[in-house]
């Protein structure tokens, strides 16, 4: 913005603008401070959102609309600071998604990547490019970019989990492309566990072997509760704690041992019943899940108290600590794969 200057230059000037409006001119001068900022100011605000009352306008849903008339009967998890975009954070989308009891939801695919995380049920399963992973409470499952997927609950009680997706990212590089498969479930080509049992325990099959059948760059998609706490707990007994994270273990890509997928990060943390993190700030922006207890998280000193299942974002830049009251477990998700791969991602520990 202009600042000083006299009356008759601002005249010129908003003579000038209305004339090269039309177009498609506009002055940069009014706008440089904003567009290129010293540090993330982001649009994003911090937000918590309790389970229960999601999960309560979730089953609403429930009663009024079906799995498949809806294709996915998803709530999203909109950004207060950001209306009507559909984002959590800039880059990224989040949504709580219900499947009833026999219900399916039809197979597509899609260029932008998935992570689901399970809030509750047992026994549903995602099928991605024709094998189940069968879920369970906190399990991690992908469906990376073009893998066919589709979902179904056979079970007696609800399914409900949490969806992260780079639908901003794509939309950003105008890359979305989707299709639908003619049936309504992929038919089944593997059997459930079977790329668990290759390519999740540090081995992968032998390369050009018939066994070696999942997409080279992103063979893996089931990262269950299971052996992922297990490693967690072994992590916090043996090692000193990062006084920022608490104890931290990234989730990891066994093609390249980089980020889960090429827009997605993801992680888990443990911090003990007591601690209280020191102040940490990151470019990425992160969505935390609360798996195991309960604490606070304080945000540039504005304090969000979290219970078991709260989601809260936490856009790029602003201060975090978390302080555990119990034991505290938590999962969280963030775009600093793309960060990094842009030679942008930046954190500051105080
Ligand atoms: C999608 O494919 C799923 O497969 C969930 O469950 C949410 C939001 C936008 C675009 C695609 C799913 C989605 C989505």
């Amino acid at each position: 913005m202009i600042g000083q200057g006299s009356n008759d230059q601002h005249a010129q000037l908003q003579e000038l603008y209305d004339n090269m409006a039309p177009e498609g001119l506009t002055p940069l001068w009014e706008v440089l401070h904003a567009l290129v900022q010293d540090v993330p100011r982001s649009p994003a605000v911090v937000h918590k959102w309790a389970y229960a009352n999601v999960r309560n306008y979730l089953m609403r849903a429930g009663d009024i609309i079906s799995a498949e008339q809806a294709e996915r009967r998803v709530l999203i998890l909109e950004n207060p600071g950001m209306p009507g975009q559909s984002a959590i954070v800039p880059s990224l989308y989040a949504g709580m998604q219900l499947i009833l009891p026999g219900e399916i939801a039809p197979c597509h695919r899609h260029a932008q990547c998935a992570l689901r995380f399970v809030m509750e049920g047992e026994g549903a399963y995602t099928t991605v490019d024709g094998e189940r992973a069968v879920m369970a409470p906190f399990d991690l499952v992908l469906t990376p970019g073009m893998q066919w997927h589709d979902h179904a609950n056979p079970t007696d009680r609800p399914m409900i989990w949490l969806d992260g997706l780079d639908i901003p990212t794509v939309r950003l590089f105008d890359a979305s492309f989707a299709e639908r498969l003619p049936e309504k479930v992929h038919p089944e080509t593997a059997a459930p566990g079977d790329t668990l049992h290759r390519y999740g325990g540090n081995m992968r099959p032998m390369r050009g072997s018939v066994a070696d059948r999942r997409p080279a760059q992103q063979p893996l998609f089931h990262y269950p509760y299971k052996l992922w706490r297990e490693n967690l707990g072994n992590l916090a007994a043996g090692s000193e704690i990062d006084p920022h994270l608490g104890h931290a273990l990234e989730f990891i890509n066994p093609a390249d041992g980089g980020s889960i997928m090429p827009t997605i990060s993801a992680h888990v943390r443990l911090i003990p019943k007591g601690f209280e993190t020191s102040p940490r700030r990151s470019s990425d922006g992160t969505i935390f899940v609360v798996v195991e207890g309960e604490g606070t998280a304080l945000v540039d000193g504005q304090e969000h108290r979290l219970a078991e299942r709260d989601v809260l974002a936490v856009p790029s830049w602003n201060e975090l600590r978390f302080k555990a009251d119990t034991e505290l477990v938590l999962f969280g998700f963030s775009d600093k794969a793309s960060q990094e791969k842009l030679h942008l991602y930046r954190e500051l520990r105080a």
